[in-house]
């Protein structure tokens, strides 16, 4: 393995995996960030993809373990490759597979599971008007570029 700095192992990417859940059409679910890379933006579920784990499994295992919901028709949707030099910290590297999904149970309510991690789920519509001011970077620069998550009309 190569070292980095004081012999320590070199740093790595790592894989994150983001699911846009969506609600009545047109909504989907985002949390405050707490404590972590984009503090008190507004991010989608998701977390670190685990050795051996498919993106569907660790999308629908994130999401049970953040939100407490149950997700179903998973699909790839894109990937982004993210450098993250936060002041203080040491920078991450994170490549992000993005999936979208729909509830299992649309009844089914999020709730805050991790909340050393997250300050509270709502849902927004996908559009720079509704959607809270601060969005987590990497959300931020699809919204700009124009990115929609949302299946073209006519295909469920
Ligand atoms: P874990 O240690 O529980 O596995 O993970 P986590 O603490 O929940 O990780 P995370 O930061 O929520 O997500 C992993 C990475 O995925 C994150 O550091 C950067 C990348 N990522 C994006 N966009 C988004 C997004 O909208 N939401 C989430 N959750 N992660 C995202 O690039
Ligand atoms: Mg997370």
């Amino acid at each position: 393995m190569a070292s980095g700095a004081n012999g320590s192992p070199a740093p790595v990417p790592k894989v994150g995996v983001a699911v846009f859940l969506f609600k009545e059409g047109r909504k989907v679910l985002l949390g405050r960030r707490l404590g972590s890379i984009g503090h008190n933006t507004f991010a989608l579920p998701g977390g670190h993809l685990e050795f051996g784990e498919s993106f569907e499994e660790c999308a629908a295992r994130e999401v049970k373990e953040e939100t407490g919901l149950d997700i179903e028709k998973m699909e790839f949707l894109t990937a982004t490759n993210n450098f993250f030099s936060e002041g203080g910290k040491p920078p991450v590297h994170l490549v992000c597979i993005f999936l979208r999904a729909s509830l299992a149970d649309p009844d089914q309510v999020p709730r805050v599971l991790e909340p050393e991690k997250c300050g509270g789920w709502d849902w927004f519509e996908w559009n720079r008007n509704s959607l809270p001011k601060s969005l987590f970077g990497p959300l931020e620069t699809m919204l700009n570029a124009g990115f929609d998550p949302f299946p073209a009309a006519g295909k469920k």
